[in-house]
């Protein structure tokens, strides 16, 4: 494979966990990339928008990539580019079928599981009430059905790869807003663990414990130590 003589630019927010998604992805094939963070802040969140993010996206959201005349959005659009732009390592299966089941994971990981974690968001201060409790039951359900799926395995859908990435962004906000991994899920902890491991995820998990720490939120244990 001959190296890339243009680099891309990939637009992320130091807090967003769709960006972390195509950083991780990008890393972990070994690609040559510029970070740009938008502006972030807990009070005015994405505003001002980057004009980047405004001229690419019509949903004004991160993560964009960049690449010459190419700009695309959407963290699974920026997987599918990853993996066609740098086909080794591979982050789908190569079967079919089971690629076709680690897209569904994927997705589900992103709309099925995450929007149990932004309900929680509005409601960090009445963890203990009655929608709060009901989307931490839902997140954790979902929890309970990727921790069947480890059985026998190391990865979500075989070899590491998307899902695993997806799975792991959306479960660490999961963790910081109040529905952790419980003792009764020993393969995703010792999952989670093996992910933590890897360098492409400890760079840019390190990076979001790091701004939490920076303006005095809470960092899950987990992420406390990295580099
Ligand atoms: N489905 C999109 C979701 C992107 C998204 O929700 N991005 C958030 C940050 S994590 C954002 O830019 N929010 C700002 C806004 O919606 O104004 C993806 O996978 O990239």
């Amino acid at each position: 494979m001959f190296p890339r003589m243009q680099r891309f630019t990939l637009y992320s927010g130091p807090l967003s966990m769709f960006g972390a998604k195509a950083q991780i992805a990008a890393l972990e094939k070994g690609l040559d990339f510029e970070l740009v963070m938008v502006p972030f802040d807990f009070d005015k969140l994405y505003t001002p928008k980057h004009p980047e993010v405004l001229r690419v996206n019509p949903k004004q959201q991160v993560p964009v990539l960049v690449d010459g005349d190419l700009a695309i959005f959407d963290s699974t659009q920026i997987f599918e580019y990853l993996e066609d732009l740098r086909p080794q390592p591979p982050l789908w299966p190569a079967d079919v079928r089971e690629r076709a089941r680690a897209r569904l994971l994927e997705l589900q990981s992103d709309e099925v599981y995450f929007p149990h974690v932004v309900r929680l968001m509005g409601l960090q201060s009445q963890l203990q009430e009655a929608p709060a409790r009901a989307a931490i039951e839902a997140a954790q359900a979902f929890c309970g059905r990727m921790e069947s799926l480890l059985e026998g395995r190391d990865w979500l859908a075989g070899d590491f790869g998307f899902p695993d990435i997806a799975f792991y962004m959306a479960s660490l906000f999961g963790e910081r807003l109040g529905a952790p991994f419980t003792e009764e899920m020993p393969r995703l902890l010792a999952w989670r663990a093996r992910m933590t491991r890897r360098p492409a995820v400890a760079r840019v998990a390190g990076a979001m414990a790091r701004y939490l720490a920076s303006v005095g939120r809470p960092v899950p244990a987990f992420l406390r130590g990295l580099p």
